[in-house]
C-alpha cells in the first residue's frame, strides 16, 4: 500500500455527507468515486481495509462502501472492526463473487446492503443516498433524545448490543458493599453488586436490560454467581454473601445444580429476589425455592416497599430476610410517616422470624432512627460504598469510624441510581 494514495479526499472536504470507498482495484475505486460524487458529499477512498480503518478512526463517515474480497483484511473484517466502535454507520458491501458465507456474515454484522457486482450507477447512487440519510436520521434521533433528556447510551442494533454484551461479560466484576451489624459496627455480610468495565453497559440496569433483550439472562446470572464464588475466597470468614437474582434465573438449571460453583457456598449465601419484579410468571417457583433451601441457600426479598409484592408473593417466598427499600429510609429521621411504616415493618417481620436489613442508609440521622426502631442490620453509603474488595471500613454512630483492617479503598461510583438491581 502506498500511504500517499491509499486514502485521498477526492472532493470538497467542507461538505456535509462523508462517504468512504474501499476497494483494492484502482479502477473500481475511481469509477465508484465518480459515480458517487455529488454536491454536498465528500468522498474519501482507501485502497485496503487497514487504510480505511485509519481514515475511519480519524473522522466521522455517513456511509462506507466496501469491496469484500481484498488482500489483507476483507470487507467483512473491516465491517467487524467498524462495528466494534460504531454501531450506526451504514456499510454497503460490494462483491464480485457473492456467496452464502459472506452474505450471512454481512447480515450478522448489520451491513446496510450487499450488492453483487457489476453494480449499475443508479443502484449504487440510490443505495448510498439511502445509507447517508439513514445515518443522518440516526444522529438526528440521538440529538432529539438528548434534548429530551433521555439517555440513549444503550446501543440500538442487535449486533452492536450483542458485541457490547460480550465485552461487558468479559469485563464483568463484582463490587461488594458491607451489610453492617448496628450492634458492633462490623460487616455481618456483603452484598455482591454487578459491575462491568464496558463503557456502554456500565450502568448495571443497562447491562441487565441488554441480557433481557438478547435472551441471555441465564448467561449473565451464571457469570455473576461464578464471579461471586471466585471472589468468596477473599471474603472474611463467617460473613454471609448476598447475591441478587433475576426472576428468570430461577428457571436456570445451573442455579440448583449441586456442582455449580456457588452451590458449594450455599450455606453462607442469601439469594435476593426483588419485589420490583413479578414472580408470577415463573412456573414451579415453590419447588425451585424448596430446592434452593435444600442446598442451604437462604432467601431475601429485596427492595421491600418499592414494588407490588402482595400477600401471595410474600407467603410463597417466605423470605428468611427482608431488605427494606432505600426509598423508605431516605430522610426517615425527619418524616413521621416513614417512621411509622418502617417501625411496623420491622416489628411485623420480627414477629414472623424474618431478619430485617435496611438499605440505603446515607446519614447519621437515618442510622440513628433505624437503630432506635430495633433494626440490627443496615447497608448504605453512610457505612461504605460498594467496592472492589471486602471493605472493612465502616462508620457507626456509637463508635464513629471503625477501621478494622487496613484495606485499599477502591471506591466504585458507578450506577448508583439504578432500575432493577442485580
Ligand atoms: O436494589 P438493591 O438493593 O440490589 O440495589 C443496590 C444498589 O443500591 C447498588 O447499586 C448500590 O450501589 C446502591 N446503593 C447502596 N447503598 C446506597 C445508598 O446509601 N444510597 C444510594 N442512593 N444507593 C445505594
Ligand atoms: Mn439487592
Amino acid at each position: 500500500m502506498n500511504p500517499a494514495t491509499a486514502v485521498a479526499p477526492v472532493s470538497d472536504p467542507a461538505k456535509a455527507a462523508r462517504v468512504l470507498i474501499v476497494d483494492d482495484d484502482a479502477l473500481v475505486r475511481k469509477s465508484t468515486a465518480r459515480m458517487l460524487s455529488a454536491p454536498g458529499r465528500e468522498i474519501v477512498v482507501a485502497a485496503d481495509a487497514e487504510a480505511a480503518l485509519q481514515a475511519f478512526r480519524a473522522q466521522r463517515f455517513d456511509a462506507i462502501v466496501c469491496d469484500i474480497r481484498m488482500p489483507g483484511l476483507s470487507g467483512i473484517d473491516l465491517l467487524r472492526e467498524v462495528r466494534k466502535v460504531d454501531l450506526d454507520v451504514p456499510v454497503v458491501l460490494m462483491t464480485g463473487s457473492p456467496d452464502i458465507d459472506t452474505a450471512a456474515a454481512a447480515v450478522e454484522l448489520g451491513a446496510f446492503r450487499y450488492l453483487p457486482k457489476p453494480i449499475e450507477t443508479s443502484e449504487m447512487v440510490a443505495a448510498v443516498d439511502r445509507a447517508v440519510r439513514f445515518c443522518q436520521l440516526v444522529h438526528a434521533r440521538r440529538e432529539a433524545l438528548r434534548l429530551a433528556g433521555i439517555d440513549d447510551s444503550q446501543p440500538g442494533d442487535r449486533v452492536g448490543l450483542e458485541q457490547r454484551f460480550e465485552a461487558a461479560l468479559d469485563q464483568l466484576w463484582m463490587a461488594f458493599q458491607p451489610i453492617v451489624s448496628l450492634e458492633d459496627g462490623r460487616p455481618a455480610a456483603y452484598e455482591a453488586l454487578l459491575r462491568t468495565e464496558e463503557e456502554a453497559l456500565k450502568n448495571p440496569a443497562s447491562f441487565i436490560a441488554a441480557a433481557e433483550k438478547l435472551n441471555r439472562v441465564h448467561e449473565l446470572g451464571r457469570a455473576v454467581r461464578n464471579a461471586v464464588a471466585k471472589a468468596a475466597d477473599n471474603a472474611p470468614d463467617g460473613v454471609d454473601l448476598f447475591v441478587n437474582l433475576h426472576p428468570k434465573d430461577l428457571l436456570d438449571p445451573q442455579l440448583i445444580d449441586p456442582f455449580a460453583p456457588l452451590s458449594a457456598l450455599a450455606p453462607r449465601v442469601v439469594l435476593e429476589l426483588t419485589e420490583r419484579a413479578s414472580l408470577e410468571d415463573i412456573a414451579g417457583v415453590d419447588d425451585i425455592l424448596a430446592e434452593l433451601r435444600a442446598l442451604g441457600y437462604r432467601i431475601a426479598i429485596d427492595d421491600l416497599g418499592a414494588g407490588y409484592a402482595g400477600l401471595s408473593c410474600l407467603a410463597a417466598l417466605s423470605p428468611d430476610i427482608v431488605k427494606i427499600d432505600m426509598s423508605l429510609i431516605r430522610g426517615i429521621d425527619k418524616d413521621p410517616k416513614r417512621q411509622a411504616v418502617v417501625a411496623s415493618l420491622i416489628e411485623l417481620c420480627e414477629s414472623l422470624s424474618m431478619k430485617v436489613v435496611v438499605e440505603g442508609v446515607e446519614t447519621r440521622g437515618e442510622c440513628d432512627q433505624v437503630t432506635f426502631f430495633g433494626c440490627t442490620l443496615a447497608q448504605g453509603y453512610y457505612f461504605a460504598r460498594p467496592q472492589r474488595n471486602f471493605s472493612a471500613v465502616v462508620a457507626v454512630p456509637s463508635a464513629g469510624i471503625v477501621n478494622l483492617d487496613a484495606v485499599d479503598v477502591d471506591i466504585d461510583d458507578v450506577g448508583e441510581v439504578m432500575g432493577p438491581p442485580h
